[in-house]
């Protein structure tokens, strides 16, 4: 519906004529310039930009009117006199209004462009405005609007603006008059925009980032063009400075140190060198600091000399090759939304440091401008996205080229569409020339998942033609045509399996480097395949590295619980139409950051020092940073530790040059031991090393140096006594007695002194609730691996060897199917009353992936702690042990379970060899030398696989402990490849045996 036609004529309504039309995309905004504050003169230009003069921040309470349709908005909008309040900068979603829909590739609205529904939500914010003339115009900067905003100042139009995660400025002078103004702004929720901001997020819309008024004279700096890049011999600086808009002098400063000093006019650039200069990268952020004076102005701006480059396929900083060990970071915030403040950028960028993190994207659209100079002054390398994702096409009608085969290609429709051409080159040079002169960007992305067609050539020819410094990433080359892709610098896949990214490098034909813009897909309990990757992107020097899909959960709060936690909500709890579920919660951190065990994955796997054994007694300290000695920033502590006990200990400092290596010697490690031993060099942070306190660990290397010979256990003396019945076996040895249910083929039953440990019969378990990446998971249902039905064959007992032996033949099955497993088994209870359990499977054709198997025991609620040798004290599979060791772990049930939003398997132990739980007075030991997972629950696997959220769970009235035999890796298959063989269990046969012993 054309709103202005419907809409009384000349009013503020009226002039709503831009958002349905692709080629009207900002009315009355100033040109597209590199951001910057400006102070006034005698200030320090390099403090936070609150503190300049010139700097008026308008967040804060601001008069608000919702609008469920813009048809119902009044024709003067600008008269908001019974209207509510709204704090800014937020999303009206969040406020109560209107409400969050978290949809994934699915448009929010139907594909219609250029047209969006005739009922768009509107929020109308209103605001006072004092000035007073003093001769310095008034520009209204907005750094960040869903999706489009038309503005008023005193009920008269001033401009019209879209692209969300931009700024648009107005100069208002001339619209303002002495004393309190007004300024309405509409922000509609959709527009033709909306089909260019289809990224993967929770859709919410409002002024959502800051808004503030800068006071510019006349004749001001518009523009200015910092290039810093060292010489060819890398010793040297050079420096380059263009403005626009009036000239300037520069100062350049080394710390408190002016190096050099001259001036800048539209027609001649500052020039300097700077001998032995320090060059920027991740490692070592060294940063300048260049002051521009104008007639009345000053800007502070830091200044990183560095150089990227491409060469003969290797991607290189400052002349060395680079690997990205990065993350995908969205804005997003369970209390404020799409708002990063400084705070939360802080926090967010300082934990990626303490992650050994060095790169960010930022996926998918660009972040605020501050969030770029804290890239700066941490060491980040960022891949700065435009605010481009079209991801919705793929769904809707497009007959093109449309098959099973290549039914992708659909999502190239507006890749291709002339009349989004402008609109796409648009968002390109806004990127560009807002960030260009931020060291930390090191690539421009020009979108995500949009496919590609002219538009998108053309969106890396003009990116290139304003800025030939820094390579351009694109990852979807779908296309609906011939469009050659050979304007991208770098092939860009995401979730490619280890296996593909190995044919890549065999490829003769393609020359260029190779990226993993988005890897290890980290929702729920994972990723569990990062190492792997890591591993290859070491192979080779064609890899630049990946980014982990991605930093935080998205998460809404719906409510509180009782003691005050956040209840939160993900897709399909807002009421939505339609929802992606929980798709949103795909992240290494939880929706208020807390980390995720996949984040102390990720620092391990990417710490800076590695170290490997060369012989018995020398090591090897490996330092995979390029640019630094890693021996002036870390120092080791190693110990050398065996079950039950620590053996040796020390710690050294050492020296490795880039890339370089250590070699250190531990006579202790070349010793032998009675039992298995490993010794663990701890790296700890010195001399200020990145954001760590000196102390703090930084990662660590485990290495095993002993193993121990196995001593075979002899039974000796008389075998426990046997008390047949029909339906029952007790065997009784000392004070402990073991009652095994004949019927069921279970031990219903473990006395000691006359009190059974099991509050229920221990059973087999093949189940386990499912994960995010178990997608088989209704193939698990189908074959009722969850709620079996137990057959039971053969039965017997007898003594021999000192043992009272029961041998079962039995099945396990449920429904019109054979049984989904066959098993022979053997429980051999000794003398001392331990009880060695042997079992082999088989398991029919309809089992073909099994999450684990072991057995469950449900114990008294008093049997509360635990104690373990194995991989801890992060919870840990067979893929994702990363940040877990091998050592002597206690703890308590309750603090044993990882709080996954949507609940599902977790805290499991992997790599066991012993784990007992106890009440303090009895307790039930289990091992296994060859190894076991184990975990211990206040939930049952039932729970856990049925509730959808977390604050829904409810505690067992038993806790329950699982002895897996083996349990199945956790891999990143909800978007990534499915996981690997090593780490599924064996199938149609498997095997497995435990000890326990009661006492
Ligand atoms: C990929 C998207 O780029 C990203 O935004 C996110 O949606 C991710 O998937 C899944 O969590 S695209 C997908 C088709 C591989």
């Amino acid at each position: 519906m054309d709103i202005s036609a419907i809409a009384k004529k000349g009013s503020p309504k009226s002039e709503m004529i831009y958002h349905e039309d692709p080629l009207a995309l900002h009315i009355g905004t100033l040109p597209d310039h590199a951001y910057f504050i400006p102070f006034a003169k005698g200030q320090d230009a390099f403090a936070e930009r609150r503190c300049s003069q010139r700097f008026e921040l308008l967040n804060g309470e601001w008069y608000f009117a919702y609008y469920d349709s813009i048809i119902d908005m009044p024709d003067d909008l600008t008269d908001m006199r019974d209207s509510e309040s709204i704090f800014v900068p937020s999303n009206l979603q969040l406020c109560g209004y209107d409400k969050p829909q978290y949809t994934n590739l699915n448009y929010p609205i139907p594909y219609d462009p250029p047209f969006v529904p005739d009922d768009i939500p509107v929020g109308v914010y209103g605001r006072d405005y004092d000035y007073t003339p003093d001769g310095l115009r008034r520009i209204l900067c907005f750094e960040g609007v869903d999706s489009c905003l038309y503005l008023y100042v005193n009920g008269v139009f001033a401009g019209y603006s879209q692209v969300s995660h931009h700024t648009s400025e107005f100069d208002i002078t001339e619209l303002l008059h002495e004393g309190q103004n007004r300024l309405t702004v509409a922000v509609l929720k959709w527009c033709d925009g909306t089909y260019l901001e289809d990224q993967d997020k929770f859709r919410l819309s409002g002024i959502f980032r800051d808004v503030y008024v800068l006071s510019r004279p006349e004749k001001s700096l518009r523009d200015f063009r910092i290039t810093a890049v060292p010489d060819s011999t890398f010793t040297k600086g050079e420096l380059r400075v263009s403005v626009e808009g009036t000239s300037a002098i520069l100062r350049l400063y080394d710390g408190e140190k002016l190096i050099c000093r001259g001036d800048a006019s539209e027609d001649k650039p500052f020039e300097c060198e700077v001998e032995d200069v320090r060059l920027w990268s991740a490692e070592s952020p060294y940063l300048y600091r260049l002051e521009i004076e104008t007639d009345s102005e000053l800007i502070g701006e830091k200044v990183g000399f560095r150089k990227v480059e491409i060469v003969d396929g290797v991607f290189k900083l400052n002349g060395k090759h680079i690997k990205l060990f990065g993350v995908n970071r969205h804005d997003s915030y369970p209390d404020t939304g799409y708002y990063a403040d400084r705070e939360k950028m802080l926090h967010d960028l300082t934990l990626m440091k303490r992650s050994n993190i060095n790169a960010v994207r930022t996926s998918h659209y660009p972040n605020a401008p501050e969030f770029y100079a804290m890239c700066d002054e941490l060491g980040l390398y960022v891949i700065d996205e435009a605010d481009l994702e079209t991801h919705g096409c793929v769904c809707v009608y497009n007959d093109l080229k449309w098959s099973a085969e290549n039914a992708y290609n659909g999502i190239a429709l507006i890749a291709k569409d002339p009349l989004f051409r402008e609109a796409i080159l648009d968002r390109e040079r806004l990127l560009v020339s807002r960030d260009v002169n931020r060291p930390s960007v090191v690539i421009w992305s020009f979108g995500n998942e949009s496919g590609y067609g002219e538009n998108l050539r053309e969106a890396a020819k003009l990116i290139k033609s304003l800025d030939s410094s820094r390579p351009v990433h694109y990852e979807s080359t779908y296309k609906l045509d011939e469009t050659p892709d050979d304007v991208l610098d770098m092939v860009s896949e995401m979730y490619t399996s280890p296996e593909d990214i190995q044919k890549f490098l065999e490829r003769e034909d393609e020359k260029r480097p190779f990226i993993l813009c988005e890897y290890s897909h980290a929702m729920g309990n994972g990723p569990g395949d990062l190492e792997e990757y890591h591993e290859l992107f070491m192979k080779s020097d064609r890899l630049m590295g990946g980014l982990v899909w991605e930093w935080a959960d998205h998460g809404v709060i719906l409510g509180y619980t009782a003691d005050g936690k956040p209840k939160y909500g993900y897709g399909g709890d807002s009421g939505e139409k339609h929802d992606d579920g929980n798709f949103c919660m795909d992240a290494l951190c939880y929706p208020d950051r807390t980390p995720h065990t996949g984040l102390a994955e990720v620092k391990q796997v990417y710490r800076p020092v590695r170290v490997t054994r060369i012989s018995a007694d020398r090591f090897a300290v490996n330092n995979l940073l390029r640019f630094i000695d890693a021996g002036e920033y870390l120092t080791c502590n190693w110990e050398i530790t065996y079950d039950g006990g620590k053996a040796a200990a020390g710690s050294f400092d050492f020296s490795a040059e880039p890339m370089g290596s250590a070699e250190v010697t531990i006579p202790e490690a070349a010793r032998n031991f009675e039992r298995d031993a490993y010794i663990r060099f701890i790296f700890t942070a010195k001399n200020g090393y990145s954001v760590f306190a000196d102390g703090d660990e930084v990662g660590f290397d485990q290495i095993k140096v002993f193993t121990a010979e196995r001593k075979a256990v002899i039974n000796e003396g008389k075998a426990p006594d046997i008390t047949e019945t029909p339906l029952k076996f007790e065997i009784t040895a000392g004070d402990i007695r073991y009652v095994f249910n004949r019927r069921t083929a279970q031990f219903d039953g473990i006395f000691k002194g006359g009190k059974n440990l099991l509050a229920k019969p221990m059973e087999y378990n093949f189940f386990r609730a499912p994960i995010d990446n178990d997608t088989m998971k209704n193939d698990w249902y189908a074959a009722h691996l969850n709620d079996y039905k137990l057959k039971v064959y053969e039965t017997s007992i007898s003594a021999e060897n000192s043992c009272a032996i029961i041998r079962v033949k039995q099945s396990f099955g449920w429904s019109i199917h054979q049984p989904f497993a066959k098993m022979t088994a053997e429980y051999r209870i000794g003398n001392h009353g331990e009880l060695d359990i042997g079992c082999d499977a088989e398991f029919s054709n309809k089992v073909t992936f099994l999450p684990r198997f072991g057995l469950r025991l449900f114990v008294d609620k008093d049997f509360d702690s635990v104690e373990y040798y194995g991989y801890g004290e992060y919870e840990s599979y067979a893929d994702k042990h990363q940040a877990s060791y091998v050592g002597n772990f206690s703890a308590k049930i309750a603090d044993m379970h990882e709080d996954y939003i949507r609940p599902q398997e977790n805290g499991s132990h992997w790599g066991c060899t012993r784990m007992s739980v106890t009440n303090g007075s009895d307790t039930l030991v289990f091992s296994n030398p060859d190894g076991f997972s184990f975990s211990a629950s206040e939930y049952t696997q039932e729970e856990l696989a049925e509730k959808r959220h977390n604050f829904e769970l409810v505690k067992c009235e038993h806790n329950v402990i699982c002895a897996d035999f083996d349990m199945a890796g956790v891999g990143s298959a909800a978007c990534g490849p499915q996981l690997a063989e090593k780490y599924r269990l064996s199938l149609p046969k498997i095997s497995g045996s435990i000890k326990i012993v009661p006492n």
